[in-house]
């Protein structure tokens, strides 16, 4: 079975799915252990892991042989955030298959214009395209994929525009027609009332994405109290995560002078050597090297 239609079944099965963002191969061993549905390849996270802000510096390259180490790591099904898809409808055709071949199970693009800004900065330069422009980008990667289940997710940045939810709910109703299989809308309010009012409204049979990075309090009772959510992603919570763990180790070594009193506070290294699967590298050397 494809991952694509692994998650489409999970869609179906639970109702809502838990997507956790990845970096790394590890991130997603980290993500498929403790329980979550699915990765999100997120670009925020991997321009964060080089050093750089999400403002379309990462080359679709880096992006792609990431999700190819993560899919080698991880059975969990991956949804690729492609930004704005690279550049035109003839970049997002090349994009989409080779998104697919890499394993990807879906892709969300985004209705900004390249090179786009990240959404949750304040202040930040946020541009939309055209909607007959995004259409056809939607209708260009619909065309490129072969895999049927393969999940073509339109993301709307027109709350984080500021244009407002009449803006959104006919952007998202242009894209559904255009055939996306999902809508993903985002928002940076702090509060989820911009995003509950906007699913409340939506008469669209296409299901709804949401990532409450900015609105944290949108826990899962009051997501599937909406009932049109299908996948909630949790965006940049891998890379804060390990930002939050580094910080606090880096700074101990250095006020303690040493690393004595942090080592009962961080994984021993066995522990790596697990995740590392160095058991199986053992069994290998007890059967080949005669
Ligand atoms: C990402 O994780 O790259 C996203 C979500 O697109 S956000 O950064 O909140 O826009
Ligand atoms: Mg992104």
């Amino acid at each position: 079975m494809s991952k694509a239609k692994q998650l489409r079944d999970r869609v179906v099965e639970r109702g809502l799915v838990h997507i956790m963002a990845a970096h790394s191969p590890l991130s997603a061993i980290l993500a498929e252990e403790a329980g979550f549905d699915g990765l999100w390849a997120s670009g925020f996270e991997l321009s964060a892991l080089y050093g750089l802000p999400d403002v379309s510096l990462i080359s679709m390259t880096q992006h792609l042989d990431m999700v190819r180490a993560m899919g080698e790591q991880s059975s969990l099904p991956i949804i690729a955030d492609i930004d704005t898809g690279f550049g035109n409808a003839i970049n997002v055709i090349h994009a989409v298959k080779q998104y697919e071949r890499a394993g990807a199970a879906a892709i969300v693009i985004e209705d900004k214009t390249y090179p786009k800004v990240t959404s949750l900065v304040a202040d930040g330069r946020q541009e939309l395209l055209r909607i007959e422009e995004f259409q056809g980008k939607i209708r260009a990667a619909i065309a490129a994929k072969s895999d049927p289940d393969f999940l073509v997710i339109a993301r709307t940045e027109a709350l984080i525009a500021g244009l407002g939810e009449a803006e959104a709910l006919k952007r998202a109703s242009s894209y559904e027609d255009a055939g996306a299989d999902m809508i993903l809308v985002h928002s940076k309010q702090k509060t989820p009332d911009e995003v509950e009012s906007f699913v409340r409204a939506w008469e669209g049979k296409a299901p709804v994405v949401i990532v409450p990075t900015a609105y944290p309090e949108m826990d899962e009772a009051r997501i599937k109290a909406l009932t049109k959510i299908a996948i909630v992603i949790y965006g940049n919570h891998a890379i804060r995560a390990a930002v939050t763990a580094m910080q606090d180790v880096f700074e101990r070594v250095l006020r303690d002078r040493g690393i004595h009193n942090v080592n009962k506070d961080i994984v021993p290294v066995e522990e790596i050597f697990r995740l590392q699967k160095m058991d199986q590298v053992k069994a290998d050397e007890k059967r080949f090297l005669v």
